[in-house]
């Protein structure tokens, strides 16, 4: 369901999950209200809401009188979003989804659960858009996951960066506070603020020192939500989330880079890959699991911050030997060093400590590396595979 501005909404069919049949391609365009019943005619967030009173009233009166409980997600479209919407519809959640106006709409992660959501207007740069659609749905519990996340790019857009990953947190924060103080907020903090390690392993206690504007602007976000939690009393909780990854992950991102890649060249579509630093380490999980902790995270009795990682580092190098090998590949004879994919300042070694979650939350990683690797593999084989 979508209450957009978005009349001929298009849905990027691109699903990758294992099992599906979707492309990732955009050749299957179609309009994502189609049959579906939806609320209201287009308007965006600035838009006056009172050619709208009887949808809205109707939603309203529905949230007043049910039981249920309500979930508002921001960064529903990405890689996390969209395993969190399923996670919260099996729980009987009645699931939200903030999303911003793109020219072309970016829903193919959820596009099977489209008709179970309700998609909302609005931008973390825009203060007013969080308030009116926090007063309009009511959340009980609210995950702020949107974000740029991708950390070379915050070396090209650090303000921008900034402003959604700093301020926008601030505002989400200010939001709450003015609308309903009482909802439950997550956000989502990164491992990437331990940057140059002051620990290893990294746990909540250990001293942040980022290395990429990204980095830096999540400690904003992670430090703002404390603050807020401590001067407000709000029920606001940080998940310090090491990698994790997934096939819904964004092709930019290294793990879904190569196992595109070796998928590609394994059915001869490309003849080698480009990469950077093979010798950086991180903790990779699977996003599945990781979602699992911030909903946890958030039916605990106080708030408080907890890392998630699976406590296991690996190499890219090794990553690139399993997702080759796994597909019959001789990485070395594919795979090109290319500077440009070196970073002005790495992080070379991330490995988190989560015995606090697992002991107070009860959570634990079920993926294996090798698992989550050799997974990424056959859903993109399946893919592409599926191309005509
Ligand atoms: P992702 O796939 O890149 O998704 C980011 C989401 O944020 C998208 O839905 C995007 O919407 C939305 N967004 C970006 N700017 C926005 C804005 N100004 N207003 C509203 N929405 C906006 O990221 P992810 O991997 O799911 O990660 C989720 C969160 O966890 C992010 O905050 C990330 O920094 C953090 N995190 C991720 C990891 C990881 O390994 N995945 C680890 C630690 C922390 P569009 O579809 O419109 O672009
Ligand atoms: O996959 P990456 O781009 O992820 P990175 O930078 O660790 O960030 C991810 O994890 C963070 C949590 O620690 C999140 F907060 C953040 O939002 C994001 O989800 O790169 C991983 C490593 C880096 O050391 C990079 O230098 O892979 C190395 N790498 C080597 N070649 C490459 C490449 N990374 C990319 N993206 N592309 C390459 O060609």
């Amino acid at each position: 369901m979508i209450e957009t501005g978005v009349d001929h909404a298009t849905v990027m069919r691109g699903g990758v999950e294992p099992g599906s049949t979707m492309a990732l391609e955009q050749d299957n365009v179609e309009t994502a209200q189609g049959d579906r019943p939806c609320r209201g005619q287009p308007h965006d967030a600035t838009t006056d809401d009172s050619n709208h009173a009887a949808p809205y009233a109707i939603v309203i009166f529905r949230m007043a009188t049910s039981g249920t409980k309500r979930a508002l997600i921001t960064g529903i479209t990405g890689q996390d979003g969209s395993y969190l919407a399923e996670l919260l519809l099996s729980e009987g959640y009645e699931v939200f989804g903030l999303t911003r106006r793109l020219s072309a709409s970016n829903y193919w992660r959820i596009e099977h659960i489209l008709d179970r959501v309700t998609l909302i207007p609005g931008d973390l740069l825009d203060q007013l858009s969080l308030i009116r659609v926090l007063d309009r749905v009511r959340p009980h519990e609210l995950y702020n996951l949107a974000a740029m996340s991708f950390v070379p790019a915050s070396w090209d857009q650090p303000m921008l960066t900034g402003e959604f990953n700093a301020q926008g947190v601030t505002r989400v924060l200010e939001a709450v506070r003015h609308v309903d103080p009482s909802i439950r907020i997550y956000q989502a903090s990164s491992s990437e603020m331990f940057g140059r390690v002051r620990e290893v392993p990294q746990r909540e206690s250990t001293p942040f020192y980022p290395r990429s504007p990204y980095g830096v602007t999540k400690a904003f976000g992670h430090y703002i939500t404390i603050n807020y939690r401590e001067s407000y009393n709000l029920f606001a909780v940080s998940g310090i989330l090491f990698n994790h990854e997934s096939p819904r992950r964004g092709l930019e991102f290294v793990t879904r880079k190569v196992t595109d890649g070796v998928a590609k060249i394994k059915l001869g579509l490309a003849d080698s890959l480009s990469l950077g630093n093979l010798d950086a380490h991180r903790d990779w999980g699977f996003a599945g699991d990781y979602v699992r902790a911030m909903w946890l995270m958030l039916q605990q009795d106080a708030p408080d911050d907890y890392v998630i990682a699976t406590g296991e580092a690996h190499s890219v190098k090794e990553l690139v030997e399993i997702a080759f090998g796994h597909a019959g590949l001789d990485w070395e004879r594919y795979v090109k060093l290319d500077p440009a994919f070196i970073r002005p300042a790495e992080v070379d070694h991330l490995i988190g400590d989560a015995s606090k979650a697992k002991t107070e939350l009860g959570w634990s990683p079920t993926v294996t590396f090798n698992g989550l690797v050799t997974m990424m593999v056959d859903a993109d084989l399946k893919r592409l595979g599926q191309r005509p």
